[in-house]
């Protein structure tokens, strides 16, 4: 799967003008990062989203990650479950930021993922999300969150995004 901002359709060699990476062990992992995607296309901001193993695809997932910053990319989020080695691997083969979304497993129902994804050696940082869906939107925030550094149109949007959650929150009636 290689899926654009803009145009759903759109591979790999259209991908060029992408700033975010949504990248995932498995299909299987789609259902949840789809909630990344989402995200991402509320604040307009041009990603990709596409299925590279650590594991079963090694040649593809070095060649993307050392290959990242040269495309333009400024963030990759990266999910897998289990044995989840996806965002250490990004993260081995680019400085740009890594963040990790650890997907909730059947055998240990995400503990293990979360594990494997947290639990980097010193010198080869990964921003670890929540389990799940939870980390799937917050991947997405957070890497608004780093493009809105340079970009105050995406600030704004942040802000904005702020307050309508806030308001929703005090607008609650049980
Ligand atoms: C990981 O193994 C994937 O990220 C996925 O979460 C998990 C299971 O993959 P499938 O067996 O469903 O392809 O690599």
């Amino acid at each position: 799967m290689a899926k654009k901002h803009g145009d759903k359709n759109k591979g790999q060699n259209n991908a060029e003008s992408s700033l975010v990476a949504v990248i995932m062990g498995s299909q299987s992992d789609w259902d949840t990062m789809r909630h990344a995607d989402e995200t991402l296309e509320k604040f307009g901001v041009a990603h990709e989203c596409r299925v590279i193993s650590a594991h079963r695809s090694p040649s593809l997932a070095a060649e993307f990650g050392s290959t990242a910053e040269a495309r333009g990319l400024e963030v990759i989020i990266a999910a897998a479950g289990g044995a989840a080695h996806l965002a250490g691997v990004m993260a081995a083969h680019t400085t740009l930021p890594v963040l990790g979304v650890p997907m909730r497993s059947e055998s240990l129902n995400g503990l293990d993922s979360l594990l494997a994804t947290v639990q980097m050696p010193g010198g080869i940082p990964v921003g670890t999300l929540a389990i799940g869906k939870p980390g799937a939107v917050n991947a997405a925030l957070f890497a608004v969150a780093i493009l809105a550094n340079s970009r105050p149109e995406l600030r704004k949007k942040l802000h904005e995004f702020r307050e309508v959650q806030e308001a929703k929150i005090r607008a609650t009636k049980l």
